[in-house]
């Protein structure tokens, strides 16, 4: 169904009586992944947005600045405002409450709101009644006009009208449901990943408190799990938090802020050291992961502006190359952010901006206030011109490599790495890869594997950190050249990762195995690393997956049980214990691959029936930048502090 005939659902539901607006919810539950994206944890995670993303909207207009989350035991969902309260008198049109028609009707959210524009609402905009569809049981509670209204449904449908139950001195909604286990596939919540979302929502709203917590999760005092975000400065203390472990050029960020056509827009930048470019784009609060007109205005506005400053300035005459668009995105820093009223989403995942209108808008905001910045600021102006100046140097050197590699290989006419063992299958859609930590792993992987579709490629140590290496030293590098010709993608530049060429891509599962010790866990962040900064598009389409070995044999007689964690373990033990006795059970802790046959790490780890694979993915680009920057940068302790913290990948939620 397209947006259009969506539209023409909820037109004519609005309009017309009780059954075809039934008809419209019944909808959502027949196909809730049109709506709410998919039925997995991250359509389960989508509700609470939908929900917040209302009060939000409450907060954009002026009239709350508190939203309270709460995940509870059995893993339904509170969501508190401050704000006026859900109208609760009599809609004429529909002959119910506002509240009723709000919590039944889709699209109905914003309806009565004629003053403001609604600029949040979710991906896909559904509203709260979507959530209210795929909800067991869902309660409104309205505190307004000195009363507090109630309101209780199921799947969608209300249990009773609007009843007074109190009085209140406050104003505000509470929202509290339950998602319906017969429509997801997973029902338990994951606080990391929706306390970053908050996060993100604090510093793209600046000025809300917003509060996550977890009753699941109580310490010894009793204390449940809570975090609260603020930001006072919204994105200046957002890019601040990105580049906290990165080295600054700048004392504090550029911040751009104002109205353009019509469209607000908010920019904050900052260069920094490194060589990576992280640009975060948002439209109405919804992170743009494919970009769009909005992005392409930044850039845009960016190159032609430096380029402008850089050549006044005299800096660049001496150069005796061209200086590329990446070159002034080099080690920068930036997030957009704009509001549009009616939104064109397109692109694989509906995260890219269509409108064309906003292209000129940011470009030109972009245009005058960084044009006025570096006038002001001439000092900076010159940091980051030398900046771009280095850069440009660099991709000049990158580039004489990547010739002269590629010609190597043209010369030497083998096509794939000679430590490539290949499978026969040629179906990229069935073939896997194994990228194997050390050659000697690496021969039991070969030995054990399915000839027929398992490839394997062993790595050698540790595969170069290219978080901090330049990138003529990453395309020089033999493990990564290895990489890139097995997986049949040319190597090109991080820009170009945007754009690879996924046709010639030779495996569709590309497997991480390393040893499961503290080394293992840094291969494998360094390779994801990698494949974060270089080839995205691999993760973004669930291409990459991690391997994860047994920690344990344990035996006893004839009886042998593979574990992968401690519970298991201990469970295993209890139940190998005769008379309360241990005696006889053997474990044998497992620290590296290489210490399994070639059977055995068939056995756990690579057949398809019983491995356990974790499939990379990325839910919230900018944390996941964040945490690559401090994984793989020089500051020790908030590495430390990370690791403790995460048994394993917070939100690249391998
Ligand atoms: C429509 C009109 C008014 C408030 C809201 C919607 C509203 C919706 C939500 C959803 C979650 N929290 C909310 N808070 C407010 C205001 C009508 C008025 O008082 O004039």
């Amino acid at each position: 169904m397209t947006t259009e005939e969506k539209n023409n659902i909820s037109k004519s539901s609005y309009n017309e009586n009780n059954i075809q607006v039934l008809e419209g919810l019944e909808a959502v539950r027949k196909r809730p992944a049109m709506y709410i994206g998919d039925v997995s944890t991250r359509g389960l995670h989508h509700l609470v947005y939908e929900v917040v993303d209302n009060s939000i909207d409450e907060a954009l207009a002026g009239y709350c600045d508190t939203i309270d989350v709460v995940i509870h035991e059995d893993n339904s969902i509170t969501v508190t405002d401050n704000g006026r309260g859900i109208p609760t008198g009599m809609h004429e049109k529909e002959n119910k409450s506002a509240l009723e028609v709000v919590m039944t009707v889709l699209h109905a959210g914003g309806k009565f709101d004629k003053g403001s524009y609604k600029v949040s609402g979710g991906l896909h905009g559904v509203g709260v009644s979507c959530v209210n569809a795929l909800s067991t049981q869902l309660t409104a509670t309205i505190h307004r006009e000195g009363k507090v209204f109630f309101q209780e449904y199921s799947i969608g449908k209300p249990i009773g009208g609007v009843k007074v139950i109190g009085e209140s001195d406050k104003t505000g909604t509470i929202i509290h449901f339950k998602p319906d286990g017969s429509i997801f596939n997973e029902t338990v919540y994951n606080f990391d990943v929706l306390s970053s979302r908050l996060r993100e929502l604090a510093f793209l709203n600046k000025g809300i408190t917003l509060t996550i917590s977890d009753e699941r999760e109580k310490d010894d005092n009793g204390n449940i799990r809570t975090k609260t975000y603020f930001s006072e400065n919204g994105l200046i203390d957002f890019i601040n938090y990105l580049d906290e472990t990165r080295e600054k050029l700048m004392t504090d960020p550029i911040s751009i802020e104002g109205e353009k056509n019509g469209i607000p827009v908010e920019i904050a930048m900052q260069y920094n050291t490194s060589f990576s470019e992280n640009l975060h784009s948002y439209v109405n609060n919804i992170n743009t992961h494919e970009g769009g007109t909005h992005l392409a205005g930044f850039r845009r506005g960016l190159t032609r502006t430096l380029k402008t400053y850089a050549e006044k300035s005299g800096m660049t005459a001496k150069l005796k190359f061209d200086i590329s668009g990446d070159d002034f995105r080099e080690g920068l820093t930036a997030i957009i952010s704009v509001k549009v009223a009616e939104p064109q989403f397109e692109g694989q995942t509906k995260t890219k901006l269509g409108n064309s209108e906003v292209m000129g808008s940011v470009d030109q905001m972009v245009s005058e206030h960084l044009a006025y910045y570096l006038e002001e600021n001439p000092k900076e102006a010159r940091t980051i011109v030398n900046k771009v100046i280095l850069a440009a140097t660099a991709r000049h050197a990158a580039r004489k490599a990547r010739e002269l590699v590629q010609r190597k290989n043209i010369l030497s006419n083998t096509g794939l790495p000679g430590k490539l063992a290949d499978c026969s299958e040629k179906d990229p859609a069935l073939c896997e890869i194994y990228l194997v930590e050390g050659d000697s792993a690496g021969g039991t992987a070969k030995q054990g594997r399915d000839r027929k579709f398992q490839a394997i490629l062993p790595l050698r140590g540790k595969i170069l950190n290219v978080e901090k290496a330049m990138q003529h030293k990453i395309f020089e590098n033999e493990e990564i050249r290895n990489m890139f010709t097995a997986l049949g993608i040319s190597i090109g530049t991080a820009e170009d990762s945007k754009a690879l060429n996924l046709e010639k891509l030779r495996y569709h599962k590309i497997i991480i195995m390393t040893d499961a010790d503290v080394d293992g866990s840094h291969i494998a962040t360094l390779l994801l690393t990698f494949f974060y900064r270089y080839m995205k598009e691999l993760i973004e389409n669930g291409y990459v997956y991690i391997a994860t070995p047994p920690l344990y044999l344990i035996k006893k007689g004839n009886k042998e049980r593979y574990c992968w964690s401690e519970d298991e373990r201990k469970q295993t033990v209890q139940e190998f214990s005769e008379n309360g006795t241990e005696k006889g059970i053997h474990i044998q802790r497992y620290k590296g691959l290489g210490e399994m046959n070639a059977d055995q790490l068939w056995n756990t780890t690579m057949d398809p029936q019983y491995r356990i694979l974790r499939q990379a993915t990325i839910d919230n680009g900018a944390e996941a930048d964040r945490i690559f920057s401090m994984l793989m940068g020089d500051e020790v302790p908030p590495r430390r502090e990370f690791i403790e913290q995460n048994a394993k990948y917070a939100n690249i939620d391998a």
